[in-house]
């Protein structure tokens, strides 16, 4: 067994042991999840290290100087993406953007995408006619309950699944609506199995024996093919060249673009992944931050109350509106802080890398896995004054003006950082100013306030907690 065990010289990295197909599995014990095992391996083996993730070489980043090397200074050459069983079906063999490698047509797909989130987003004013649209159904339906304790999270899901349905394919829902069910049961039965320890693999190899996941996923694909592939002939059969009603309108119009390139253009199915992903990630992430933000503010009373005295001064009765960003620094602040607190997405997504490179000196091989850990640099005691702390002011300088430190990356950095940034930001300000400006969530009498470690499936949940809603003065009925 001894001479089995590799010795850990993998380039001048510090390294985990690792043996022959389990790779450094046996010194990985403990169960924990992925950001919270990689944190404390590096309390041993130093902030960057080298694993074995079954047969994968694997670099782990817990410090935002290699963090920042790898998604920005050298971020071209880290671009790619492994390959994943369950993401590979998810997209059709990597037709998407998240989850496929690096490649020309990837590049150009990215860049449409991100054109056409840009002509909904901060430009055109629709997101937020869309938003506030559904805000007031949202407020009138948690104002609903009378004062009892609930759960907030199938409302505000359903408020945001909502929001994108509008945005990626013009469909707005009542409650109960049948379709809008069958679209939140598919994408919950996806959530449920494309990774439920993260999306790092830990276990690739289990993956590939036919299981019960497996079929449960293929299932939810076939449902979410039928119903976006019908959305999308709807589309074409009524597309003219005036200007696009909807994301999927946009990626049609744009798909012209690029046909000589190598490989082919953006295809139908690229069109199809792209508006399964703008949804999927459009309503796990911004549902999951905008639950993490309220747990801790019905935590934090006196923060509730000072991002309510904000509203108070500088919006008063009327709706609030995107224009009013700059005027809400400290609820800007709370967003933040929420994000670095419990990102959504604690490992980022694996990076590759696409060449033969280097990590803070050290030589790094073409096809090693990058596993970025934002947990950690978000909870890294040498730029975060008690990092355990909810304290949003971290955010403001001494004069009161807003920061942004280089440590605090929640949508990533670089060619992979996030596409829907803007798009999420002005989704949480204008959910939660919206919220916070028409009620007051508090605990329920005698129940213990939310749990506040999480689980960790695709992305990171707060697990279920319950609220009682007080309705602000004026805003008894939740809308006007
Ligand atoms: C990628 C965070 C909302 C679409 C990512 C990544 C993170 C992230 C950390 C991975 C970066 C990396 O691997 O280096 C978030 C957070 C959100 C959010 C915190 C909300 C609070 C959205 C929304 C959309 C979206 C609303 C679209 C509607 C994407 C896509 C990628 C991505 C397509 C893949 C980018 C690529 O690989 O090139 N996001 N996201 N995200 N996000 Fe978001
Ligand atoms: C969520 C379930 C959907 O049905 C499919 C989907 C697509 C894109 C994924 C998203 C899921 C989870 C969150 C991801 C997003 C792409 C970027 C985002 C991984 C699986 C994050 C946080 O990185």
């Amino acid at each position: 067994l001894f001479l089995l065990v590799c010795s850990p010289a993998r380039g001048s990295l510090p390294s985990l042991p690792s043996l022959p197909l389990l790779g450094s599995l046996p010194w990985m014990g403990g169960g924990l999840p992925p950001h919270l095992l990689f944190s404390e391996l590096g309390h041993r083996y130093g902030p960057v290290f080298s694993l074995l993730l079954g047969p994968h070489l694997s670099v782990v980043l817990n410090r935002h100087q290699e963090a920042r090397e790898v998604l920005l200074q050298r971020g071209r050459e880290f671009a790619g993406r492994p390959f994943m069983v369950t993401t590979d079906l998810l997209t059709r063999g990597g037709k998407d953007i998240a989850f496929s490698d690096f490649s020309p047509l990837w590049k150009l797909h990215r860049r449409l995408v991100h054109n056409s989130f840009s002509l909904f987003g901060e430009g055109s004013g629709r997101l937020q006619d869309i938003v506030l649209s559904s805000v007031d159904d949202l407020c009138v339906e948690l104002l609903s309950g009378g004062g009892r304790g609930f759960d907030p999270s199938p409302a505000v899901t359903r408020a945001v699944t909502n929001v994108v349905c509008t945005l990626v394919f013009s469909s707005t829902y009542r409650h109960g609506d049948t379709e809008l069910q069958e679209v939140m049961r598919y994408n919950d039965g996806i959530v449920q199995t494309i990774a439920g320890g993260g999306l790092v693999d830990i276990y690739p190899w289990m993956k590939v024996f036919p299981n019960r996941c497996l079929r449960t996923l293929k299932d939810c694909i076939t449902v979410r093919d039928r119903l976006l592939s019908r959305k999308l002939e709807e589309h074409k059969a009524s597309l003219n060249d005036g200007p696009p009603r909807d994301l999927l309108d946009a990626l049609l119009q744009g798909q012209g673009e690029g046909v000589q390139q190598e490989g082919g253009g953006i295809t139908d199915d690229h069109v199809l992944m792209t508006a399964a992903e703008a949804f999927g990630a459009g309503v796990e992430t911004t549902s999951t931050t905008l639950l993490w933000i309220l747990a801790y503010l019905v935590h934090h009373p006196p923060v509730q109350r000072r991002v309510q005295a904000e509203l108070d001064k500088q919006v008063g009765e009327r709706p609030v509106c995107v224009s009013d960003r700059s005027r809400l620094p400290y609820l800007e602040c709370v967003i933040n802080e929420g994000m670095r607190i419990r990102p959504v997405s604690p490992v980022l997504i694996p990076h590759t890398a696409m060449t033969d490179s280097s990590i803070g000196g050290h030589p790094v091989g073409r096809g090693t896995r990058v596993l970025v850990n934002m947990w950690a640099i978000h909870h890294d005691p040498e730029h975060w004054d008690k990092p355990d702390l909810f304290n949003p002011d971290r955010f403001l300088d001494d004069r009161g003006q807003r920061v942004t430190p280089p440590c605090f990356m929640p949508f990533g950095a670089g060619p992979r950082v996030c596409v829907g940034e803007s798009l999420a930001r002005l989704e949480l300000f204008l959910f939660l100013s919206s919220l916070l400006q028409r009620m007051s969530f508090k605990l329920p009498d005698g129940a213990s306030p939310p749990n506040l470690q999480g689980r960790l499936g695709v992305v990171l949940q707060p697990l279920p907690y319950k609220v009682v809603v007080t309705p602000t003065e004026g805003w008894e009925g939740g809308a006007k």
